[in-house]
């Protein structure tokens, strides 16, 4: 099927945004809040929710677009975007309390939120606020809806999935504990699962299907065993969603900010990333000593100043300052040719991917209501070999 082009079909979603702020900020004011309480969360919301990719979100409304294999009326289209914003609600709330955990300094090319002067600690209260965002357009669209309970259990369930998998990232990444032997490529695997697959894969794939009446179980024409789409869904988008996490560890290595809009961190806070534990799994024994020496051995409070001061520099060009600590580490990874192993992995991946995606089921030919390869292939080519 053709879909409208890429950037239409961003503005067009973001179009939707324009409605669907408009409804959250009327409701503050309905309920009487001071002019300063809406201009505040007016400039959250604008601030932690739009300018990012919006992959995920974008990703609702093509899924329902091809489970229905026909284009969507105004009315339906808006439903599903708001279905795309609450994920990028949810993606904004994640974020906002990810940036402060893992001390991060920039967000989509801008200082994290919690960094704003004006904000600091109220960043707590606004990443909640993002959070009930959600379930507020969700009554507001949805509760009529027989599938509306499905929809508060997915956003729930997976919400308190990523939130275990954000407990498991930082507790094995403890700050002033650097012990490179509890690291390993399987427990990383649990955390990035949990902490990234879920809603930001499963989640919109699950979300359109509910928007489409698509039941747990269903049989296909050709067949009389009984299918679970969600299961199948599951299957495909966990190791997808697994894949994306490793990009986005690498990118933290690799990327320059004026490419990815923030500044990598892993390395710095001790990260179980995808990339220390390749290192470890083929390092020399001087490798290693390097590693245990200067992985997650925090900059002096100069290189820290000049850290920040660079990320706020105003033409975006810059590498990033790294500490002394921070480039040797850097050095080894060089060194052990991690380029070359990730393009392995993201070629090996892309092929694990596609031939699980090839394993579904569509039953005879324009079959009605059911799961559809494109959906997976759409989103799979959104990630293969992304940069940023
Ligand atoms: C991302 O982990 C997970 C969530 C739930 C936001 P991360 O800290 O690697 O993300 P980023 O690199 O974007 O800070
Ligand atoms: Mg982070
Ligand atoms: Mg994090
Ligand atoms: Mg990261």
């Amino acid at each position: 099927m053709v879909l409208t082009d890429k950037n239409t079909q961003r503005t067009k979603f973001e179009g939707a945004w324009k409605v669907i702020r408009h409804e959250l900020l009327a409701h503050l004011k309905s309920c009487g809040m001071p002019e300063e309480a809406i201009n505040w969360y007016a400039r959250s919301l604008d601030y932690n929710v739009t300018g990012g990719k919006l992959n995920r979100g974008i990703s609702v409304v093509d899924t329902v677009e091809i489970l229905k294999g026909r284009p969507l009326t105004d009315e339906e289209y808006l439903r599903a975007a708001v279905l795309g914003w609450s994920v990028e609600l949810l993606q904004a709330f994640f974020l906002v309390t990810d940036d402060a955990m893992d001390a991060s300094i920039t967000r989509r090319g801008q200082p994290c939120w919690y960094r704003v002067p004006e904000v600091g600690l109220i960043a707590i209260n606004d990443a909640a606020m993002l959070e009930g965002a959600i379930y507020h357009l969700l009554k507001v669209y949805f509760k009529k809806e027989t599938y509306y309970v499905d929809l508060l259990e997915l956003f729930h369930s997976v919400s308190y999935q990523t939130e275990i998998g954000q407990l498991i990232d930082m507790i094995t990444a403890p700050p002033d504990e650097v012990d490179l032997d509890k690291f390993s490529l399987k427990r990383h695997s649990l955390i990035i699962v949990y902490k990234t697959a879920f809603y930001s894969f499963y989640l919109p794939v699950a979300l359109a299907m509910h928007f489409c009446g698509i039941p747990t179980s269903y049989v296909l024409s050709n067949s009389s065993t009984p299918v679970a789409p969600y299961e199948v869904a599951k299957e495909i988008l966990v190791p997808l969603g697994e894949y994306f996490q490793v990009q986005d560890d690498f990118l933290d290595f690799s990327g320059v900010p004026a490419q990815i809009g923030k500044v990598g961190t892993d390395i710095v806070d001790n990260k179980c990333s995808w990339c220390i534990n390749t290192a470890l799994s083929v390092a020399t024994p001087e490798q290693r000593k390097i590693l245990d020496e200067n992985y997650g051995v925090k900059p002096t409070p100069e290189e820290e100043e000049m850290a920040k001061r660079m990320a706020e520099g105003k033409n975006g060009e810059e590498q990033g300052y790294l500490g002394e600590a921070e480039k040797r580490v850097k050095a080894v990874f060089e060194e052990i040719g991690l380029h070359k192993i990730y393009e392995e992995y993201e070629e090996n991946s892309y092929k694990k991917l596609t031939r699980l995606i090839d394993g579904i089921d569509e039953g005879t030919p324009g079959q009605k209501g059911v799961l559809k390869k494109e959906v997976f292939v759409a989103f799979l080519n959104k990630v293969y070999r992304r940069q940023k």
